[in-house]
């Protein structure tokens, strides 16, 4: 009887630094993707404006930055800024576009300890040279690094990364480089943002919206979904750790399938 109860829950029973163990013995994803909701939320509960949200939630990237780095996780990608969010204020978005340089200004020493390397996926266009100059430097400071690679989606929208590889693909098929009849998956993913990692393992959506909002629509084909009511500022290492759990106990049931399952 004891025993049935503690091989149901054994995180009920550990300590968060020996449920982190375990998550690493187990093998953690190698990639971690998340949708950061609520930090506007965040604020209008404790009658703050939306940008104070938007500060707390950068705290919250460089605390989980550092666990997903502890836990051997190999990339992380944090949907930082939508092709949507430019409909936003103004002002909220000429602060949006300044939290790359205070983060980093901020956590860069920090990052390169940690081994991480910091790279961006999104459109170019549009982003305050300021904003690309900040993330430039970061990316150049920590391009030899082989940890975690921290991986910021700006100004990204999935539809479109998609409308551009199929562009490419039919460029390429009407210069006669590619016999439409071949095209295949991998002729897709290869000229998406993501061609150089891996597929997303797991994708966590805070603060209880249960949409993909034109977020790695292709890469998420096969992705374990977690969603919490959390907010993005509260979403701690407990809440970290939690996401691991269940995808670890997900896996070990449908280990081997993905890809394969009956639908
Ligand atoms: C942003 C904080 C996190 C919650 C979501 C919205 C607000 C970190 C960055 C960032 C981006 C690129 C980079 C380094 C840091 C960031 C934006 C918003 C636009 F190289 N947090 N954060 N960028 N928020």
């Amino acid at each position: 009887m004891f025993n049935k109860i503690l091989r149901r829950a054994p995180e009920a029973v550990l300590g968060l630094e020996e449920r982190k163990s375990v998550i690493c013995k187990e093998g953690p994803p190698s990639h971690i993707a998340i949708i950061m909701d609520g930090n506007g939320r965040w604020a209008k509960k404790r009658s703050l404006p939306r940008i104070a949200g938007h500060h707390e939630g950068m705290k919250t990237v460089r605390k989980i930055t550092r666990l997903a780095s502890h836990l051997g996780v190999d990339v992380m990608t944090l949907y930082a800024f939508s092709t949507e969010n430019w409909k936003r204020p103004k002002l909220e978005v000429d602060f949006l576009m300044r939290l790359p340089e205070e983060f980093l200004s901020t956590f860069l020493p920090e990052l390169i300890e940690e081994n991480v390397r910091v790279e961006m996926m999104g459109y170019h266009e549009n982003l305050p040279q300021h904003t690309l100059e900040a993330i430039r430097k970061a990316k150049e400071a920590t391009k030899d690094n082989t940890g975690l690679i921290l991986n910021f989606a700006l100004n990204y929208g999935s539809r479109s990364e998609i409308v551009d590889a199929v562009k490419v693909i039919a460029e390429q098929a009407a210069a006669g480089q590619l016999n439409p009849e071949d095209i295949t998956e991998s002729d897709i993913a290869d000229r998406l943002l993501t061609s150089k990692l891996p597929e997303p393992d797991l994708l966590i959506r805070t603060s209880g919206e249960v949409r993909l909002s034109n977020f790695m629509l292709w890469q998420l084909a096969y992705t374990e979904l977690w969603f919490t009511e959390t907010l993005w500022p509260d979403f701690d290492e407990l809440t970290l750790v939690e996401a691991i759990e269940d995808y670890q106990k997900r896996n070990r049931r449908f280990g081997g399938l993905k890809g394969e399952e009956e639908v």
